[in-house]
C-alpha cells in the first residue's frame, strides 16, 4: 500500500523495504481461512508509521549490518506491535473503534476474528525470525529478546498494570514502571535486535539499548500529550480518552508544561547515547526528532 511520506527520503526508502517485506510475509497458504488472512492483512498492512521496524533497520545500519538479516527482525517486531494494537482495541481492553484512521479489527470483522488475528501474529513473528535470520545463533538471540520484551514482565505485564491503574496507584514511579514495559520494551528491543542481527560489539549494543530506553519514554510522553491535546483526525484514533477514563498519564501526573520539558530533556539524552557512532548516527537522531515532533 502507498503510504504518505513522514520522513526524509533515506528513511522513507527503508519504510518501503519494510512495507514490501510485510506484504511478502502475508502470503498465507490455503489452510489459513480466508477471513482470518484478510483480517491479518487488514491490520498488518494498514498505514502505520513503522517506527519500531525503522529503528531496527537504522540500528543495524549504524552497526554495519546486512539488510537481509535486519528486515525479518524488523518485521517480527512490527507483527508483535500489531497484535498488541488489535488486542488493546478490543472491548475487554481499551474498547476502541478507530485505529490508523480505519475501523479497528473487531469492528471491521468481529471480536473472535480480531482475537485470532492478533494471536496469529505472534507465531508469525517467531517463524519469520527462525526462517529468515542467519546464522542460527543470531536468530535464537533475536527470538529470546523478542519473547522477553513481549512477555509477562514487559509488554503484557505493563498492559496488565495499566488496566489495573485506572483505579489503583497514581504516581510518577508507577507511571514509568508501566510505560517502560508497555511501550518502552518493544521500542528498545527493536534497536537491540538491529544490533544483534549486525553482530555488533557489546558497547555498540549497549549504546543502542540506552538510546532505546530514553526514546521509549519520550515516545510515551508524546503519545500522552497527543491524546491530551487530541486531534482524532490527525491521530487516526479516538483521543481525549485517557482523561475521560481517569487514566494515569504524564500530563495528568506532571502537567502539560512539565511533560513537554521532560520530552525534550529525554530526547537529548537519547541522542547523547548514540554519540559513539558519530555522523553515522544521523538516521537515529532524525528518528528521535520525529518521535518528539510527531503529530500522529
Ligand atoms: C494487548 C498485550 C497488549 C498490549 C497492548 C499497544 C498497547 C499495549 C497499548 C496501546 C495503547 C497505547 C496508546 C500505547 C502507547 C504507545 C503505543 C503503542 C502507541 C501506538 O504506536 P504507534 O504510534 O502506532 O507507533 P502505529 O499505528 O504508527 O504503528
Amino acid at each position: 500500500m502507498a503510504s504518505t511520506a513522514l520522513f526524509p527520503p533515506q528513511i522513507e526508502a527503508n519504510r518501503k523495504l519494510i512495507e514490501d517485506a510485510l506484504e511478502r510475509y502475508c502470503d498465507f497458504d490455503s489452510d489459513c481461512p480466508q477471513h482470518l488472512a484478510e483480517a491479518i492483512r487488514y491490520c498488518l498492512l494498514a498505514p502505520g508509521k513503522r517506527i519500531r521496524p525503522l529503528l531496527t533497520l537504522a540500528a543495524s545500519e549504524v552497526c554495519g549490518g546486512e539488510m537481509s538479516n535486519a528486515i525479518p527482525a524488523a518485521c517480527a517486531v512490527e507483527m508483535i506491535h500489531n497484535y498488541s494494537l488489535i488486542h488493546d482495541d478490543l472491548p475487554a481492553m481499551d474498547d476502541d473503534e478507530l485505529r490508523r484512521g480505519r475501523p479497528t479489527c473487531h469492528i471491521k470483522f468481529d471480536e473472535a476474528t480480531a482475537i485470532l488475528a492478533g494471536d496469529a501474529l505472534i507465531p508469525m513473528a517467531f517463524e519469520t525470525i527462525a526462517k529468515e535470520i542467519q546464522p542460527s545463533d543470531v536468530a535464537l538471540e533475536c527470538s529470546r529478546l523478542l519473547a522477553r520484551a513481549s512477555g509477562p514482565s514487559k509488554l503484557v505485564g505493563g498492559q496488565a498494570d495499566d488496566l489495573g491503574c485506572e483505579f489503583g496507584e497514581r504516581d510518577r514511579v508507577m507511571l514509568e514502571r508501566i510505560h517502560s514495559r508497555k511501550t518502552g520494551a518493544l521500542l528498545t528491543v527493536s534497536l537491540e535486535m538491529g544490533a544483534v542481527t549486525a553482530q555488533a560489539s557489546g558497547s555498540h549494543r549497549r549504546s543502542l539499548v540506552e538510546y532505546g530506553k530514553h526514546l521509549g519514554l519520550a515516545f510515551q510522553i508524546v503519545d500522552d500529550l497527543l491524546d491530551f491535546r487530541g486531534s482524532q483526525t490527525k491521530m487516526g484514533k479516538r483521543t481525549g480518552k485517557d482523561a475521560d477514563r481517569g487514566k494515569l498519564t504524564y500530563p495528568s501526573v506532571l502537567g502539560e508544561a512539565e511533560s513537554e520539558t521532560l520530552v525534550h530533556q529525554i530526547t537529548d539524552q537519547a541522542i547523547a547515547s548514540i554519540e559513539p557512532f558519530g555522523e553515522a548516527a544521523k538516521p537515529l537522531e532524525l528518528l528521535a526528532r520525529f518521535v518528539v515532533s510527531r503529530t500522529q
